[in-house]
């Protein structure tokens, strides 16, 4: 009775080292006892909850290439690559909730190992797409769009734990919404392979509803692919969204966060969705982590049918008196 009827397939990812900030690894349970799982089902969806992956201990992880406790982000990914694989085979659509950003590399590897050539929507005040060699800070979660995208492949060093990764997405499949923190390593490689983006500028300009309209007609002109969200919540204004961990000024209002997931929704090829850095630790108050969790849950009940018009069920009376 909604255009919710939509399968899903969550997986939690409490995971942090692709970053030095600690309390991003709470996420997945946060927005999970903020009744994700029952809001999802109350609009009709059917969830599958497959829990949480766990992460092995690593020792002894130095910096190799200047990329930060590369044995740690590069296991985790890998493993959370064959859990959202198995996800997708299973036939739902995957919720992906972190962590940091860094788990966009297993999650957006293990979609594509099913599904093959995606559509990635990356909705991010940053780009993510430092190589380890262009990154200011050595930190993953700066840096996953590098290792997925084809063209990049001969830029990124070897490291001994992400020698699993196979490149899978190519610069033309890839748009970004929401960008105004940029490394100039990134803005040379956004130009330079002509990746098409709406950075906070382009939303001032024209509005949410054109970008929708213009990121889809560019997607869809390389050919209707799954397509993966990955939802970075510091996309969002740090007054909707404050704990996390590298919050910028000037971002997405809650309305334009919300329409671009309305959007998607209603495009049917929505596939995967990574939802990431909420950090608890990083709010200076209960509601300020209240209001970062609940705009966490909201976009996602959009991403799978929620309308702010409302609904009603198809046999839907009003009663007599
Ligand atoms: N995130 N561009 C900076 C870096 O360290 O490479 C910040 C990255 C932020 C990443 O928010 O997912
Ligand atoms: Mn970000
Ligand atoms: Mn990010
Ligand atoms: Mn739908």
């Amino acid at each position: 009775f909604t255009r919710g009827h939509h399968s899903v397939g969550i997986v939690g990812a409490p995971f942090w080292k692709g970053q030095p900030r600690a309390g991003v690894e709470l996420g997945p349970d946060l927005i999970r006892n903020a009744g994700l799982v029952d809001k999802l089902k109350g609009q009709g969806c059917t969830v599958k909850d497959y829990g949480n992956v766990t992460f092995e201990e690593v020792t002894n992880d130095e910096p190799i290439n200047g990329v930060r406790r590369p044995r740690a982000v590069g296991r985790a990914n890998e493993k959370l690559s064959n859990v959202v694989a198995r996800v997708k085979r299973d036939g739902h659509t995957c919720v992906m909730l972190g962590g940091d950003h860094s788990l966009a590399i297993g999650s957006i590897h293990g979609h594509a190992s099913c599904r093959g050539e995606l559509s990635v929507l990356w909705v991010d005040a940053h780009a993510d797409i430092n190589t380890p060699l262009t990154s200011p800070t050595g930190n993953v979660h700066g840096q996953p769009m590098s290792y997925l995208i084809h063209e990049l492949h001969s830029k990124i060093p070897a490291i001994a734990d992400f020698s699993w990764i196979t490149p899978c997405v190519w610069a033309k499949d890839l748009v970004y919404i929401g960008l105004r923190d940029v490394d100039p390593g990134e803005h040379f490689i956004l130009k330079n392979l002509n990746i098409k983006m709406f950075s906070m500028t382009d939303v001032d300009r024209l509005g949410i509803a054109k970008v929708m309209e213009q990121t889809c007609d560019y997607l869809f002109s390389k050919g209707k692919k799954p397509i993966h969200l990955s939802y970075d919540i510091d996309a969002l204004d740090p007054s909707v969204s404050p704990a996390t961990g590298t919050p910028v000024r000037g971002g997405l209002t809650y309305r334009e966060g919300i329409y671009i997931t309305e959007v998607i929704n209603q495009t049917g090829l929505l596939s995967a969705v990574d939802m990431v850095e909420v950090n608890p630790k990083r709010g200076s108050c209960d509601a300020e982590i209240d209001s970062t969790v609940t705009a966490a849950v909201d976009l996602l009940q959009s991403c799978f049918g929620r309308v702010r018009e409302g609904t009603h069920p198809p046999d839907y009376q009003v009663p007599k008196p």
